[in-house]
């Protein structure tokens, strides 16, 4: 009975007055108590109304990547069959074989000419040998695709008997011989020099450098007289006289001339000069016409393209 009195407040007399104080505490509790509860649904119902929607959202989200990475996995698949049917290519390769004395200038000019992505350590320095490749073309005729690359011999003048050996052992498709009208740091021609040069390239040499297997698939040879920058003048009376004064070899380079192709150039891989034509030259010259193909005939056709070089006929002792 005494806790139903203390429930009602106001029901009992002032004897009673503390428990009516105590009834309304209960109340007011009992109030805060359903509200806080009230709140706490309310809250949870929010709660639980937004991690539905995160849901469906995820959900959404989840299928749409599925989407995209079956589009993605649709797709590589698709490269991979391209890649598949790509042909690989087979590289056809032409030697060209750098050769001459110690330091006349013979990497100084593969670089300028060949123009290579892969420049060896010791560019400027003494070569033991070295390979430089340019890719030329590429030709692609159904399922086949074929690189046509140019290999650069570069033998390094201390070597030259190796590189000589070379000519009786590999497939040599051309040859540039590197003369100099100077020795390294020198300011004007040195006679002592190219007599040593003349010497080292006799009859005899030459005997040996032209045997019957390099003939047999060289294409050509190229006799570079390098460094014209030392010679005054204008470009003609420097080329004559470079030429004059190789005259003996380019007289005795002549008795091949009916086996091979013979081009005397005077040039500069310092000032450039010349050095270019040798690309468009040894294009000419050794790439067969099936194998041009159209970025090369625009390559050819603008800049680097040579003056027509009339070349060296047997015998006559002129420079041609
Ligand atoms: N003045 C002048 N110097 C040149 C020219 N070409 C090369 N040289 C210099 O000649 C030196 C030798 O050049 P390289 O290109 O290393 O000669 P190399 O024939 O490859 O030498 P090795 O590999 O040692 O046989 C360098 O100091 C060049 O700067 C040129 O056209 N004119
Ligand atoms: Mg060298």
């Amino acid at each position: 009975m005494v806790a139903a009195y203390a429930l009602v407040p106001g029901s009992r007399s002032n004897a009673y007055l503390g428990d009516d104080v105590g009834s309304y505490v209960v109340w007011g509790l009992a109030v805060v108590l359903a509200l806080v509860v009230v709140a706490g649904i309310l809250y949870a119902l929010k709660a639980r109304a937004k991690l539905l929607s995160d849901l469906t959202r995820a959900r959404r989200e989840n299928e749409t990547q599925g989407t995209n990475l079956d589009a993605l996995r649709h797709e590589v698949k698709s490269l991979k069959n391209t890649l598949d049917k790509r042909p690989v290519p087979t590289r056809v390769k032409y030697s060209i074989i750098t050769l001459g004395l110690p330091r006349t200038g013979k990497t100084s000019l593969t670089l300028k000419w060949a123009n290579p992505l892969a420049v060896g350590k010791d560019r400027f320095g003494i070569t033991q040998f070295d390979t430089y490749e340019r890719l030329v073309s590429r030709i692609q005729a159904e399922q086949r695709l074929v690189e046509h690359v140019f290999e650069i011999r570069d033998w390094g003048g201390e070597h030259v008997v190796d590189a000589q050996t070379e000519l009786v052992t590999l497939e040599i498709h051309g040859m540039l011989l590197v003369v100099d009208l100077a020795p390294e740091n020198a300011s004007e021609v040195s006679d002592e020099r190219v007599r040593y040069q003349l010497e080292e390239f006799s009859p005899q040499v030459l005997k040996f450098l032209f045997n019957p297997h390099m003939v047999a698939k060289c294409q050509t040879v190229v006799l570079f007289i390098n460094k014209s920058d030392l010679l005054p003048g204008r470009p003609d009376d420097v080329e004559k006289r470079a030429k004059q004064i190789f005259q003996k070899l380019i007289n005795d380079l002549g008795a091949y001339s009916d086996r091979v192709n013979i081009q005397v150039m005077v040039g500069s891989a310092n000032s450039g000069h010349n050095a270019h034509v040798l690309f468009s030259h040894f294009i000419e010259k050794i790439l067969p016409a099936s194998a041009h193909d159209k970025s090369l005939q625009q390559h050819i056709g603008g800049s680097e393209r040579p003056p027509p070089l009339p070349a060296i006929e047997k015998g006559n002792g002129k420079p041609l």
